[in-house]
């Protein structure tokens, strides 16, 4: 069945069944949703947990007694409800205060302020149990050349990363970050723009290891690059510590569709990944139910890309499980690709000594090898479209 229960580990942020409608050309669409009223609807409806920014949950500017009665409010909901918070995150970008970056303001006062922000949200992270906590550095950019020197950036971009990582071992926390990267929008261009970027900088830092990804399928997506390829190689990188699910149809502004709309075959090679790879973390549902959709509409959004989910990971299942899949996936010679390039012992003077590699290879026979990858391809098809 595709109905969703908890095990299947669905996460929704606050502010995504939350958003209004608000866009750059219109106002809202849609009453402010209560945080409560989210964490009752979306148990109902199967999903495992919530996630939220600093400010989705209490508004900026609360003083210390109005934060306290929103977060007890909040716990309630998820005492009752049972739903989890496995990750949570800053919001450095909604106040005019953020309008050059939060990390990597030239303004060294409001650099300052934005990692006390989220100091101050990581202990309140902590105390809810959740284990990442994801940097999304939306304003951290620019719209010209000589207004961000970007090396001097990064040097700010490393300092917080490295005091965030200080302050999470200081305090004995059990949280790791993940940096979300996007190309662009709301700035012009976005420091640490995709995957590849995100992952060269973690390198860099005083704690690496604390350090990882929460890449959204829009942000590549948006940038013309092939999801499944980037979240495998984070895989490899050991570095996918989260995950926004979301739809997108092409290069243009980050639309946020509900999971399953946009690149559906791109979604199919997704949860065929995330289900064979061993990724165990949620999977945190980033999107805008349309401003055309009043509030039936935004939880059938929800539930819709919890539902989509689901069938594709029973496609992709099949798609696995097929005979005839396996018999294709042979004539395309995976197999050989998972076997090393030396043979067992052999090194690299074996190599540089086999004439058949090189002196008395035949490249224009083996030219004339198919790969048969549109037969292996037509089954995909046919398994994601029902047809098998
Ligand atoms: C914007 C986003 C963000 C991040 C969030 C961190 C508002 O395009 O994707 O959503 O996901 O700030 O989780
Ligand atoms: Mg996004
Ligand atoms: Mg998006
Ligand atoms: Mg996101």
């Amino acid at each position: 069945s595709f109905t969703p229960t908890p095990e299947d580990k669905f996460t929704f942020g606050l502010w995504t069944v939350g958003w209004q409608g608000r866009d750059p050309f219109g106002e809202a669409t849609r009453p402010a949703l209560d945080p409560v009223e989210s964490v009752n609807r979306l148990a109902e409806l199967g999903a495992y947990g919530v996630t939220f920014h600093d400010d989705d949950l209490i508004p900026f500017g609360s003083d210390d007694t109005a934060r306290e009665g929103h977060i007890k409010r909040f716990r309630q909901a998820l005492d009752a409800t049972g739903l989890k918070v496995p990750m949570a995150t800053t919001n450095l970008f909604t106040h005019p205060v953020f309008k050059d970056g939060g990390f990597t303001a030239n303004d060294r006062e409001v650099r300052r302020f934005a990692l006390r922000k989220t100091i101050r949200n990581i202990d309140l992270a902590a105390e809810l149990g959740a284990k990442v906590y994801v940097a999304w550095g939306g304003r951290e950019g620019a719209e010209s050349g000589a207004a961000k020197d970007v090396r001097v950036a990064l040097d700010r971009f490393k300092e917080a990363f490295d005091l965030l990582g200080e302050y999470v071992i200081e305090q004995g926390y059990d949280i790791r970050f993940a940096i979300e990267p996007k190309p662009n929008e709301p700035r012009g261009d976005i420091l640490l723009p995709t995957i590849g970027h995100a992952l060269a900088f973690i390198n860099e830092l005083a704690h690496p290891e604390l350090v990882g990804l929460n890449p959204e399928v829009g942000h590549e997506q948006m940038a013309g690059l092939n999801f499944p390829h980037g979240i495998a190689q984070a895989l490899w990188h050991g570095k996918l510590f989260h995950i926004d699910l979301n739809g997108q149809t092409g290069i243009k502004y980050d639309q946020d569709l509900r999971f399953g709309a946009g690149d559906l075959r791109s979604a199919f090679w997704l949860v065929d990944l995330l289900e064979t790879a061993g990724y165990e973390g949620p999977r945190h549902f980033d999107f805008k139910p349309p401003r055309t959709e009043d509030m039936d509409g935004v939880w059938a959004s929800a539930a819709g890309g919890m539902r989509n989910y689901l069938i594709l990971k029973e496609r992709a299942a099949a798609f696995r499980a097929d005979p005839a899949v396996q018999e294709a996936l042979k004539a395309s010679r995976l197999d050989e690709l998972a076997q090393p390039t030396l043979g067992e012992g052999e090194t690299l003077a074996g190599l540089l000594a086999d004439r058949g590699a090189y002196e008395e290879f035949d490249a224009d026979a083996v030219a004339t090898r198919g790969s048969a990858f549109e037969q292996l391809d037509q089954l995909a098809m046919d398994h994601l479209l029902g047809t098998r």
